[in-house]
């Protein structure tokens, strides 16, 4: 009986992962996805189309529903829940759910369905998501009442976010007051499935908790400023926060009856999605960071102290594994990379091919601003595309994107005060040599390529692992989550002068751009 249940409640789907860690195998790893098999809910992407493209909403109890389908097309393939010892979950950061005082009575009965039964639990019928971006005002609100967006930043970790969760929990009280009143208890999706999972009142932990602009992350308690500054009462409304190896419960009655996992089987809380991945890639010591090249690029990292970002454009949550970790979004990260291969009509081999035959470090001088679209970090709202230095051509625009972007992940990540000596990158870019050789040069770091897939279900199911079963992390990272080091990129030291330059001149070529 080694087998741990990650569960992992994203945008668009929500999938199980089991881990045996006798064997080092997956032994589950199953999806539900919203979209094509919950239609009834309307959600193709995961949450409510809307008029409004700031607003974003899903429904809870397609989650629940979700969970339930999950569960018996796992059963149906012949898996026996009972061989579960500890289960963990991940959560989309951010997004609130809200219940009414019924949230108390969870004597669910199995025969059942469980949506049916939490539907009267629900005091607000859809959950604002990390994609609504309907909060300016409220940002505005909380940051004039609080003493300034720098005091919530270095509080919480992050000055007031659209998608965060308090002010999304001042919109509520502001537009349905009424509603806001009948609220006994406010969850994140994270803490919500595993209310639903436990059937009892559950923690949120400090991973997730800090993403919501009310936890004061020098204590792990609620902020009372910032409470005071968000909604009235709110301090009775939320559950409290705890460290991510706190055990939230015991499988409820509900689940052990028509499922079949055994009863006493434990539940750790449940985190977000980033800080889940950070463990699920291996990346929890210091020394290690994250790079993720997808659509959007973001870098990641365990930290010591809970600095912040004085220029407020990263965040910082808890580490599951303690401490703390960052999370930096970069939004022209794949997009604008493809612009570049698309004007100049390479492939990606051709655009590898142009940054390590076809031009040199330092690239003669020629760097760009690549902000396709308004950018996170640093905040530009105004897109602006402008080549600097000498002309760029097909075999130079390559790397003029590629050092641009790694030089700003560098400058943007300085305030976290430690220097990555391994990164770890994923991702769909990550598969180009090209982008990891600059990466490993202008960070003077090892870089190395992970293929895990759902890092952030595996890290939930990690942190059963570690927190129920005692398996040192070290054990599962090297059983589950081993980079590629066949893959991996050396830096090179005689480019270090090269990079620093460069940084310099880009900070400079930035400044007139900034909002
Ligand atoms: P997401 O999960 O955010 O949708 P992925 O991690 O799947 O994104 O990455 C998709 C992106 O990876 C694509 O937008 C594409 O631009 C990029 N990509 C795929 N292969 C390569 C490559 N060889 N070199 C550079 N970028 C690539
Ligand atoms: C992080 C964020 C997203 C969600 C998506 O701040 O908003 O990464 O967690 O899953």
């Amino acid at each position: 009986m080694s087998h741990y249940l990650g569960l992992d409640a994203s945008t668009q789907s929500l999938t199980a992962i089991v881990i045996n860690t006798a064997t080092g195998e997956i032994a589950v790893n199953a999806t539900v996805n919203f979209g094509a098999d919950l239609p009834r809910y309307g959600a193709p992407n995961g949450f409510v189309p809307n008029d409004d493209p700031l607003v974003r909403l899903s429904d809870p109890l397609m989650w629940v529903d979700a969970l339930e389908l999950l569960l018996q097309r796992v059963s149906a393939r012949g898996y026996d829940w009972g061989q579960v010892r500890g289960i963990s979950g991940s959560g989309q950061q951010h997004g609130s759910v809200y219940l009414n005082a019924g949230y108390r009575q969870t004597d669910w009965e199995p025969a059942r369905c469980l949506s049916e039964q939490v539907r009267p639990l629900l005091s607000r019928r859809l959950a604002p998501i990390w994609m609504d971006s309907s909060t300016s005002e409220e940002g505005r609100e909380i940051a004039a009442a609080a003493g300034g967006e720098e005091v919530v930043s270095r509080i919480s970790g992050s000055r007031p976010i659209e998608r965060f969760t308090g002010p999304q929990i001042r919109r509520f009280y502001r537009t349905d007051p009424e509603g806001y009143a009948k609220t006994a208890r406010i969850h994140l999706v994270s803490s919500f499935m595993a209310y639903l999972l436990c059937g009892r009142d559950v923690p949120i932990d400090y991973g997730d908790g800090a993403g919501m602009n009310l936890m004061d992350l020098a204590t792990g308690t609620w902020h009372e400023k910032l409470l005071a500054a968000t909604a009235p009462e709110l301090a009775g409304k939320l559950p409290p926060p705890a460290p991510s190896t706190t055990q939230a419960g015991t499988i409820g009655p509900y689940f052990a009856a028509k499922y079949g996992f055994r009863p006493e089987t434990p539940v750790i809380v449940f985190s977000g999605d980033n800080p889940n991945s950070l463990v699920g890639m291996g990346g929890i010591e210091p020394g290690n960071a994250v790079i993720s090249l997808g659509t959007s690029d973001t870098y990641f990292a365990p930290m010591s102290q809970p600095r912040t970002d004085p220029n407020g454009y990263g965040h910082v949550f808890g580490n599951p594994a303690g401490g703390f970790m960052c999370l930096i979004a970069f939004k022209n990260g794949s997009l604008a990379r493809e612009e570049i291969k698309r004007r100049y009509h390479l492939t990606w081999d051709a655009f590898a091919e142009a940054v390590l035959e076809r031009s040199a470090p330092g690239n003669g001088g020629r760097s760009m601003l690549y902000y396709y679209v308004p950018e996170i970090t640093p905040r530009i709202l105004k897109p602006v595309v402008q080549f600097l230095g000498p002309e760029s051509d097909a075999a130079t625009a390559p790397r003029a994107i590629v050092e641009s972007q790694a030089v700003s992940m560098k400058l943007h990540s300085a305030w976290i005060g430690e220097t990555p000596e391994r990164i770890l990158v994923t991702g769909g870019a990550s598969q180009n040599p090209a982008i990891r050789q600059v990466l490993a040069d202008v960070f003077q770091a090892d870089i190395l390529p992970l293929a895990v897939s759902n890092s952030a279900g595996l890290g939930a199911a990690f942190r059963a692992a570690n927190a129920v079963g005692n398996v040192p992390w070290e054990e599962l990272f090297e059983a589950f989550s081993q980079p590629d080091s066949s893959q991996a990129a050396r830096p090179d030291p005689a480019t270090r002068d090269i990079y620093a330059a460069l940084q310099d001149r880009f900070a400079e070529a930035l400044k007139p751009h900034l909002d």
